[in-house]
């Protein structure tokens, strides 16, 4: 499942994980309720379903939950799986891409020796802002953090790794930091042409942001 969790006070290293203590875990319906829209190579829970997997064959990429077996009762059944080793001919991600309109795709590489002005960039993706329109990416390889803003404005960081793609809707104030593993290849999609402008914090005064609150007054 989706790790994410509260983020602490603490002004170290922003690429820690920078968990509150206790830790503040936030699940896939809180995020949803954000606004952000999340995938992994992914099993979904369903209920109702019995002991599907006693027959299913798991096949390469897929991956059981560690305490299930194959043939243990269960109640979930593996859904929708995303390869990224495939990203570039896989049937799941085109259909996530055809019914999102994602059209438009590149791919990113953030890490020292591949990313012209790489600590600018770094100080850019860390400032907390806003897009116009929505920022959706898919990890490819490594590993880094999205931290978004909750309807109380406190921050909430989502670990994203190789195989997750994230929705972030217009008007979220967030920020993105490598981990320690200073590496991330990402694919960048977006619906028609792509615009990458950030409006960093204040930056209420935008329509998009008006619509975005707007939307999370409606949220449930
Ligand atoms: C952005 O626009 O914030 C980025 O492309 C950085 C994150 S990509 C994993």
């Amino acid at each position: 499942m989706v790790q994410a969790w509260y983020m602490d006070e603490s002004a170290d290293d922003p690429r820690l994980p920078h968990r509150t203590e206790p830790a503040r875990p936030v699940g896939l319906e809180q995020l949803r309720r954000l606004g952000v829209l999340y995938w992994k190579d992914q099993i979904t829970a369903l209920r109702g379903f019995r002991c599907l997997r006693a027959r299913m064959r798991v096949s390469k990429g897929q991956k059981l939950l560690p305490e299930l077996k194959p043939g243990s009762p269960c109640r979930l059944v593996l859904l929708r799986v995303l390869d990224a080793d495939k990203y570039e001919n896989d049937p799941e991600l085109e259909k996530i891409r055809n019914e999102r309109n994602y059209s438009w795709m590149d791919i990113i590489t953030i890490c020292r020796d591949k990313l012209p002005n790489y600590e600018e960039k770094i100080k850019t993706f860390y400032e907390e802002h806003l897009h116009l329109d929505d920022e959706i990416r898919y990890i490819l390889d490594g590993s880094g953090y999205f931290d978004v803003r909750d309807q109380d404005d406190r921050w909430i960081r989502i670990f994203m790794e190789k195989g997750d793609l994230i929705t972030l809707p217009a008007g979220i104030y967030h920020r993105f930091t490598l981990d320690e593993q200073n590496y991330v290849k990402a694919m960048r999609l977006f619906v028609g042409d792509p615009v990458w402008t950030p409006y960093n914090r204040p930056a209420d005064h935008l329509e998009a942001r008006g619509q975005y609150l707007r939307f999370l007054a409606q949220s449930t």
